[in-house]
């Protein structure tokens, strides 16, 4: 209904002509350089300081500001405040805290937005920052914007003028960490060489308040150490580490910490050795603490000899709360199974009382239509700070989805989810709306007409996704390693059947879905008690997660009526028709934006719809065999044929497209 109404009101308006092309570059960052600006300070000037002033001088055009450098009860370390009388000026007890304040200030320029009293902001998370899975021979792990920023071979020597644009952007949104390279992380990152290298991504991001950490391997001190084990009770071992970390804060003394992925897909850990999670984490910890130094380890385990999944990460970690130091933090992803465009939350979150954890979001879009899908994820994010109270959390991280490409992100939409993550970072409680409210004008333009239709298909967009990818809980029917086309008939000889789509939708004659409740594999038990019977009982069970614990019958008649299998059939059509309509919703901006960026969007919408017809004629192709219904007669009816599709094998590397070839 709201999209509909958009169309007509858009087409009703006058068209600008001309727009200048615009390449993506600038980001949200796009003032106009203004020269009318005073901007004073009597402090101290540091680089970090001095770009406050450089950047109200370029881009200020309002009344003159004063930054001052002062502590503040109601401020913490990097929070600041803004008081408009007698004279407009910025407080903080810290540089960056004027930095901040100064991107507050633009930021509400750009938006067309005054300021009328004061204002006072703190960030929500001390620690907020990007993870990169950036390989060191710059591929990216489901990384789709080009290669990683990072140059390895031409530094130290020769620096690239976007990793200053890279800390700029992120210091405009709060951001204040980065992990480098990979979780999947090889040893050679922590070799002097590679520290040396290290160390000029670091000074340049420093001044934008942006702190260094590198994802380890925990076999390091056996790959570029030499030595026969990586047992981290072994003293030489713990010794390795010791001195591994006075090297990198020589080098580097504002380092962060170390990001860890240990037994976990094939990757080394303490459980190599039968030592415990908290055994391995506490000897990096104990490394890093003189130094100030944190350790985040993962609790993405999972094994295909155990126990469900889903279940893994609480069984493994839950029995250990209370035994990790206080330099460590758990990074916990948002869901129990990996990133999927609906899950519940994980309930480790609320789970470890007395252990520091840290949320993990997914901003490359591994599982949401990688670069050509328009998926605003905010809607998810904040779905999940409706279930999760971020009060006991300490950190918040985000897989970047940066790469070489122009625009930094591919899609010109990925652009909002860097964004947003920075601003929820910040304050989850901000809402999705504003945040793309936000974003859209800063980044586009503030008129309104184009403001609210294209607002309006974000805020729909993630939900689109769900529907004509995995609606109603199902999860994980990727076709095998790229993870972008549905191939829930997916059977690979040998492949680890928790690598399989049939472990997660678990079809048959009787009904489709995961029991994961207390008849079956008892994951609703992990949850706190009113979450517990809700999820357990198929008819209080959230439909938005029914296939992810129950498996329903085919004929379960759900809440407004509709069989199971007819309940699928529209939620996947209805996913097809939503991205047709950001598609004619689309046509209609095109007044408002530069021709390039408006055929560039116009292209990836097309193949989006494309798509989810795709996943939408597969999923149900395919799990008709086994409900034995029709496809309700108002319904679309598929184009394509379950053969062609089962046939069909997506060329990922230049994203050549899906099964449309067969037509
Ligand atoms: C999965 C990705 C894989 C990552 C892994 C992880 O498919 O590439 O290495 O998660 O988070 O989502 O460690």
């Amino acid at each position: 209904m709201r999209l509909k109404f958009f169309i007509v009101c858009v087409f009703s308006l006058t068209s600008v002509i001309g727009l200048r092309a615009d390449n993506g570059s600038l980001l949200w960052l796009k003032q106009p350089i203004s020269t009318t600006s005073s901007i004073t300070t009597k402090e101290r000037m540091t680089p970090t300081l001095a770009i406050a002033v450089q950047e109200l001088k370029d881009y200020w055009t309002g009344a003159p500001i004063k930054l001052i450098k002062q502590k503040n009860k109601q401020l913490n370390k990097e929070g600041f405040k803004i008081i408009t009388q007698p004279q407009l000026t910025i407080i903080s007890p810290s540089d960056i805290g004027l930095l901040y304040g100064a991107y507050y200030l633009l930021r509400n320029q750009a938006m067309g937005s005054t300021i009328q009293n004061q204002v006072i902001e703190n960030p929500f998370y001390e620690r907020r920052m990007l993870n990169h899975w950036d390989n060191l021979d710059r591929t990216v792990e489901r990384g789709y914007a080009g290669a990683s920023l990072w140059e390895w071979d031409e530094l130290p020597d020769s620096v690239s003028h976007r990793y200053q644009e890279y800390a700029r952007a992120n210091a405009s949104v709060g951001i204040n960490g980065t992990v480098l390279n990979n979780v999947n992380a090889s040893p050679e990152i922590l070799t002097t060489e590679y520290l040396q290298k290290v160390k000029v991504l670091a000074d340049i991001f420093r001044n934008y308040g942006v702190q260094v950490y590198l994802s380890v391997n925990f076999a390091s001190p056996m790959v570029i150490g030499g030595l026969s084990t990586a047992d981290p009770l072994d003293k030489d071992v713990a010794r390795w580490w010791k001195d591994k970390a006075k090297e990198v804060y020589k080098i580097i003394p504002d380092f962060g910490g170390f990001l860890v992925k240990a037994n976990s897909e094939g990757q080394p850990g303490p459980c190599d050795y039968q030592r415990t999670h908290a055994q391995g984490a506490n000897m990096l910890a104990d490394a890093l603490k003189p130094y100030n130094g944190i350790v985040m380890w993962r609790t993405f385990v999972y094994n295909p000899e155990d126990a469900d999944r889903a279940k893994q990460a609480y069984l493994e970690f839950q029995p250990l709360d209370g035994e990790f130091r206080d330099n460590v933090i758990l990074q916990i992803k948002n869901g129990p199974v990996d990133f999927q465009p609906r899950e519940p939350y994980t309930p480790l979150f609320g789970a470890m009382k007395h252990t520091q954890t840290m949320p993990e979001f997914q901003i490359t879009q591994e599982y949401l239509g990688h670069a050509n899908h328009l998926a605003y994820l905010a809607p998810m994010w904040q779905e999940f700070y409706g279930l999760v109270n971020p009060a006991s959390q300490v950190a918040l991280a985000g897989v970047a989805n940066i790469g070489t490409d122009t625009n930094w992100t591919g899609h010109p939409f990925g652009q909002a989810n860097w964004y947003a993550f920075g601003r929820l970072a910040w304050n989850p409680k901000l809402n999705s709306e504003q945040i793309a409210d936000e974003w859209l004008k800063q980044t586009f333009t503030t008129d309104e007409a184009f403001v609210q239709p294209v607002k309006a298909i974000m805020l729909d967009s993630r939900e689109a996704v769900v529907n004509y990818m995995m609606p109603l809980g199902l999860h994980h029917l990727f076709a095998f390693g790229h993870h972008y086309g549905p191939e829930p008939w997916c059977d690979v000889p040998g492949a680890r059947p928790d690598w399989l789509p049939s472990y997660y939708h678990k079809a048959d004659k009787e009904g489709l879905g995961f029991n994961r409740s207390t008849t079956g594999s008892q994951a609703t038990l992990q949850y706190p008690d009113s979450l517990k019977l809700l999820y357990d009982d198929i008819n209080t069970c959230p439909e938005e997660y029914i296939l992810w614990f129950h498996h329903v019958p085919w004929s379960h008649t759900m809440k407004n009526g509709k069989t199971l299998w007819e309940e699928l059939c529209y939620k996947y059509s209805e996913g097809v028709q939503q991205v047709r309509t950001y598609q004619q919703l689309w046509a209609s901006i095109e007044p408002f934006i530069d021709a390039e960026t408006f055929q560039d969007i116009q292209s990836r919408l097309k193949q989006q719809a494309l798509d989810a017809v795709w996943w939408r004629d597969a999923c149900l192709l395919y799990f008709q065999q086994y409900a034995d219904m029709p496809i309700p007669s108002e319904l679309e009816r598929p184009v394509y044929c379950l053969g062609e599709m089962k046939q069909f094998k997506l060329n990922i590397d230049n994203h050549e497209n899906a099964p449309h070839g067969f037509k």
